[in-house]
């Protein structure tokens, strides 16, 4: 709009859809790729499907069999058809994958453009631990840096799961130029703790990132109850869904619940945004040179 000075500009609809995830893989793929297609019908030009979506959440349990799960990031055969459907229907499609890179793994996501060209991987950096998500067992810790990717309609930041707790993470992608953040994820109910309900914290830390940096955010996470056979019995976690578009000032524009399988689409004009986050000055105003703290673990200078 004229008043946030920006003009009339770049109006890029966004996705996030969420679903129950099977353990088989081709089931799982089969809905990705329906859903995606549904997002495309409403409008989206970016579609985030949640974290490692081709079977169910692996890290509940320590097993070697599970490594079987990992493919190498070349000739993958989800990625390509992803890519074959982000070609047909021009659509930006970030897949998240379990990947094998020779005797390292990682948890890592590809970036498929509107013209089914692959610009390229972000690998997890932030890989959590603890009951129900032992993902230090399976994942090396990304080695890819936080990055952003120029799209077609738009350039954006993908983070993964547990980065989406640090705000370190949303800022480096804002800071190379991300004008939308995307996290798909997965994350439910905390085996040791029947009480322990992390979803509106989840929620509000990233709401944060998306009010900090001045840009839209959309988050994609699973719904189901998954039961895995561990090393010491059975473990169960309740995914809590609750995917959301996220505006600019952190204000939730779309949520879904916690049960259903959902496609949930929100539209932003990203050259209006653009124009807020500058005359807002809160990327004239920053002080690296005061922020070398960050660079420690333990905060001395
Ligand atoms: N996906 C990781 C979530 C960890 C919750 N304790």
């Amino acid at each position: 709009s004229v008043a946030a000075g920006g003009g009339a500009g770049r109006k890029v609809a966004v996705a996030a859809v969420q679903f129950a995830c099977t353990d088989v893989e081709a089931e799982n793929v089969d809905t990705a790729e329906r859903l995606i297609r549904e997002a495309h019908k409403k409008g989206a030009k970016v579609v985030l499907v949640q974290e490692l979506f081709e079977g169910h959440y692996f890290c509940q349990a320590q097993r070697l069999d599970f490594f079987q799960r990992a493919k190498p990031y070349k000739g993958n055969p989800t990625i390509i058809r992803m890519q074959q459907l982000a070609k047909e229907l021009e659509v930006v499609i970030p897949v998240s994958f379990f990947e094998e890179a020779n005797n390292a793994h990682y948890n890592s996501v590809a970036i498929i453009d509107a013209d089914g060209t692959d610009l390229g991987l972000y690998r997890k950096s932030h890989i959590p631990d603890g009951p129900g998500y032992q993902e230090k067992f399976y994942f090396n810790p990304g080695d890819t840096g936080f990055k952003a990717f120029k799209t077609k309609y738009a350039t954006i930041g993908v983070g993964i799961c547990w980065d989406q707790w640090f705000p370190e993470c949303a800022r480096a992608m804002a800071l190379q130029g991300a004008e939308i953040l995307f996290y798909p994820t997965a994350i439910g109910s905390e085996p040791q703790d029947g009480n322990l309900d992390s979803r509106e914290h989840w929620k509000r830390v990233m709401q944060g990132h998306a009010g900090a940096n001045l840009v839209p955010l959309v988050a994609s996470n699973r719904i189901g109850r998954e039961t895995v056979e561990t090393e010491h019995g059975k473990s169960s976690i309740t995914f809590y869904g609750n995917s959301f578009i996220a505006g600019p000032t952190g204000e939730i524009v779309k949520l879904a619940n916690d049960k259903d399988e959902e496609v949930l689409v929100a539209e932003f004009d990203l050259d209006e945004i653009k124009a807020i986050r500058h005359g807002w000055g809160i990327f004239r105003d920053r002080r690296p040179d005061l922020y070398k703290v960050l660079l420690t673990l333990d905060g001395e200078k």
